[in-house]
């Protein structure tokens, strides 16, 4: 058992009346690593709720969130103790932030590259694929046996973070946890149908109508996918259901940078992905955008046409 999990441990087994803040917008990991450290401390006897600015989302509704999960408006007690999990910087609390205050005794638990949280004990490690593996750890250190409530928590956690086990992140301990989890009973192919396959009717029908008008072009190494704001209101659908679907683009063989144009009121957003080497969040820096190599994206607030040429016209020049 590592230093840093054991350190954790004895330092909540000192501490009281804990809130578990996570990152607003909050994904499977960090609701799932949340939920599983408070059931873990109230399993040793202590208070602990979890705080985030946004509810579960309903992709998430599996999650045991009932009297565990809180807004910052309806947080059940003025925590003697904060947990960060799952985040690495104080911004991205949102308004679960008016829970921290000066001289609070403060720990994190967090797996992003950059975490300029200043706290201590800080159980820091960007290998982890889920800040839910480094909650197990903590589960272990504490003794808290693994029940099948902790497995679903923390399985939501790895299985989501991982990319249902697909991302380069994964790791033989990913794995090992994973089957841990399975042990205690769980559901394997209701969980994943939920966590990443079931998608709302209007979600099925937007991504009919995109996929009918994907355009290839530079010999099928480019792909573009419009979505325009009639599609919207065709189909009944809203932003979030745009969600991955540019996933599609880039899923088809030979293409390198696929392209979701989404038209908004004012302008367009993009979301790119690049397989084969180009950086999409380079490509797109001259037009204000960013993210990550393989993933990226940019808002601009000129006209849809105008917008989708400006990103084409940048992608070709990458494909060179
Ligand atoms: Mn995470």
């Amino acid at each position: 058992m590592r230093t840093a999990a054991t350190d954790m441990a004895k330092w909540l087994a000192a501490h009281d009346r804990a809130a578990i803040l996570t990152h607003l917008h909050p994904d499977g990991d960090a609701l799932g690593a949340s939920l599983a450290l408070a059931l873990a401390l109230r399993a040793t006897g202590k208070e602990a709720f979890v705080c985030c600015q946004d509810g579960a989302p309903d992709f998430l509704s599996m999650l045991p969130t009932d009297g565990l999960l809180f807004l910052p408006e309806a947080a059940p007690y003025a925590p003697e103790t904060v947990v960060c999990v799952d985040c690495g910087a104080l911004n991205r609390f949102g308004r679960a932030s008016s829970l921290l205050r000066p001289g609070l005794p403060l720990a994190c638990v967090d797996h992003h590259e950059t975490n300029d949280i200043a706290a201590s004990p800080s159980f820091v490690d960007p290998k982890a694929a889920a800040a839910g593996e480094l909650v197990a750890e903590i589960v272990d250190a504490l003794g808290v046996p693994l029940d099948r409530e902790l497995a679903l928590c923390l399985y939501v956690a790895v299985s989501t973070d991982t990319g249902n086990f697909s991302f380069d992140c994964t790791t033989p301990e990913s794995l090992a946890l994973t089957a841990r989890c399975l042990r205690t009973g769980l559901d394997l192919s209701e969980l994943n149908y939920a966590l990443f396959r079931r998608r709302t009717m209007p979600r099925t029908k937007l991504l009919g109508r995109v996929l009918n008008g994907i355009e290839f072009s530079e010999g099928g190494r480019l792909s573009l996918m419009r979505v325009r704001q009639s599609d919207f209101a065709e189909c009944g659908a809203g932003m979030a259901d745009t969600e991955a679907i540019v996933n599609f683009g880039i899923d088809t063989a030979g293409v390198e940078i696929a392209v979701l144009a989404v038209e908004l009121a004012n302008g367009a957003k993009f979301s790119l992905r690049s397989r084969g080497g180009v950086n999409v969040a380079s490509l797109l820096a001259p037009l204000g955008g960013g993210g990550h190599a393989k993933a990226a994206g940019v808002t601009l607030e000129t006209g849809f046409d105008e917008a989708v040429e400006a990103v084409m016209s940048a992608a070709r020049q990458a494909l060179g």
